[in-house]
């Protein structure tokens, strides 16, 4: 009796003890990110951490704070370089202070579809990459916003009404195109848009028929240009040394989920383009064609910001332009 229960006892006791290894290296990570749920790059991280769990066989799990709820915006980068959290999300471009090679996906046209921006990120994301290298970080995956319109409260058929407009912005490069459109721009984070609006702190903006979709336009202004002006991304950075004590599987499991979120970001975000501007009109705005003298007078404010982003950027900004 005793010989035949024997290899089964130590078949159990190893079951046990490797039940038992699993769970002490089982992780859960926090992920800061900065937009609401329903924002398509918020769906797109939540399949993000399922695929990750499912891919690490639940060693690692991924648990998203939407909305700035964990850190606000302007604090997820540091709090991931930190490590504070292993992990976060935001807007690309809202780097552009430190190096205005973060911001070139914002610089007006300069790519304004889906293909060209591709081309972009192919260009920018070594650069991308060596920056956020040396502050400890590594670059996951981005994820590009449907191209950025025009929203406001009145009619706009030149860059002249622009001027004196309360002018929500996201960075500094959106905030140096309002001032040289003559307008007064003020940060809001995406969550606080709404609000913004209706106490007439700004009654302008330009972002994408997604953010104007989620954020109910319709409730305080009236117009929306399709400018297309750039297609702005937002990134997903793991702290390295966090991502470097995973073991080996792991980390081929976020990276392979991490290439799957990007395809499926991708695509997302075109399929958000034409469904966004049918939500805007069916809730009552009026989406115009812009007129050719308000392209004009855009253009012509995009070229001379990208001539200003050569002379600032230096090799690194050269570098990106001659492979775009
Ligand atoms: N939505 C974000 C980034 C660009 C966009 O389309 C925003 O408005 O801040």
């Amino acid at each position: 009796m005793r010989n035949i229960l024997r290899p089964w006892i130590q078949a159990s006791a190893l079951t046990a003890a490797l039940a038992a290894a699993s769970v002490a290296s089982a992780e859960t990570w926090d992920m800061p990110t900065p937009y609401p749920d329903a924002t398509f790059h918020t769906v797109n991280i939540n399949e993000f951490a399922k695929d990750v769990a499912a891919r690490s066989n639940g060693k690692l799990s991924i648990t998203v704070h939407s909305a700035g709820s964990l850190f606000k915006h302007p604090e997820i980068k540091n709090a991931v370089r930190n490590g504070q959290v292993p992990m976060g999300e935001f807007f690309l471009s809202l780097l552009t202070n430190e190096n205005p090679a973060f911001g070139i996906d914002s610089q007006p046209f300069l790519a304004t579809n889906y293909e060209d921006a591709k081309r972009l990120w192919a260009a920018q994301k070594p650069v991308v990459d060596k920056l956020l290298d040396a502050q400890g970080l590594i670059a996951l995956y981005a994820v590009p916003w449907p191209p950025q319109g025009l929203y406001t409260k009145r009619e706009v058929n030149s860059l002249a009404d622009l001027k004196g407009m309360k002018f929500r912005t996201n960075n500094a490069v959106l905030e140096k195109l309002a001032q040289k459109a003559g307008a007064a721009p003020t940060q809001i984070e995406v969550p606080d848009i709404p609000q913004a609006f209706a106490t007439g702190r700004v009654e302008a903006m330009i972002t994408s028929p997604s953010t104007g979709a989620n954020s109910k336009a319709w409730d305080y202004l009236s117009h929306f240009y399709d400018t297309q002006a750039w297609v702005p991304k937002n990134i997903v950075v793991v702290n390295k040394r966090a991502f470097q004590r995973l073991d080996a599987a792991t980390q081929q499991a976020v990276r392979d989920a991490a290439a799957a979120a990007e395809a499926r970001g991708w695509e997302m975000s075109q399929k958000e383009t034409a469904a966004k501007i049918a939500v805007l009109k069916e809730n009552g705005i009026t989406v115009h064609t812009p007129s050719k003298e308000l392209m004009d007078g855009l253009k012509a404010l995009g070229t001379e910001m990208i001539t200003e982003w050569k002379a600032s950027a230096g090799a690194d900004g050269e570098s990106i332009l001659a492979n775009y």
